[in-house]
């Protein structure tokens, strides 16, 4: 197939500024954002947490975890990536890491997840158990790109019998999509209109290779 200059240059011209409206940052698997933290009940004199402390929760690992109190939920975002449905297990949901002797995982929550923000579907409980990372298949929930993931402490407490223990209710450290996908994004209104500006050259060159040929048929 051959191709004229002028469609070299248009392409060249059309890449250019696609490149640039849809360029992204390094897109992270994990959670980029938290929408809404509504804080439970915190008990044994736990300190409460407030509802712009939803960010413990939010991004990579990084040793601070969300007590979600007696009751508490947080709902947390993905920004510029989504939770897909592949092979095995999807998602990971990190949670406090325990002193020796803790009674912190005797908590346990309900992970639901979203698309649109409004429609929820659970994908399944997490805890209590002896561990402090949680992976669940979604692939029961019928969803296949997920923005949003809830997470509900269960409301129960203490069944170890220490009353000093899990007062602050589910811990969340960190939320990992393991499948996921890359969400491109604009950088800027300003890259936006660089690249409006690149198309719009290309039709230029459009029009000014036929107004060349014409003049010379
Ligand atoms: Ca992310
Ligand atoms: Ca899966
Ligand atoms: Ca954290």
């Amino acid at each position: 197939m051959i191709f004229s200059k002028s469609s070299k240059i248009s392409c060249a011209l059309t890449a250019f500024a696609f490149a640039l409206c849809t360029q992204t940052a390094m897109a992270t698997p994990y959670t980029d954002a938290f929408t809404s933290f509504t804080p439970g009940s915190y008990l044994f004199g736990t300190t409460p947490r407030l509802p712009s402390e939803g960010i413990l929760a939010v991004g990579a690992p990084d040793n601070q975890s969300l007590g979600l109190g007696i009751g508490g939920e947080i709902i947390l975002e993905f920004i510029d990536n989504r939770l897909i449905d592949g092979a095995g297990v999807d998602l990971v949901i990190n949670a406090f890491q325990p002193g020796s002797g803790s009674q912190e995982l005797d908590n346990g929550a309900f992970v639901s997840l979203s698309s649109d923000g409004v429609f929820y579907a659970l994908a399944g409980s997490i805890g209590p158990a002896n561990q402090t990372s949680f992976s669940l298949d979604i692939a029961s929930t019928g969803l296949t790109d997920v923005r949003f993931v809830k997470i509900t402490d269960n409301g129960q407490c203490c069944g170890s019998g220490n009353s000093q223990g899990g007062g602050d209710g589910f811990n969340v450290e960190s939320v990992l999509a393991l499948n996921s996908r890359d969400v491109p994004e604009p950088l800027s209104s300003g890259i936006l209109l660089m690249g409006f500006a690149g198309i719009a050259l290309h039709r230029s060159v459009r029009r000014r290779f036929g107004m060349d040929r014409q003049a010379t048929a």
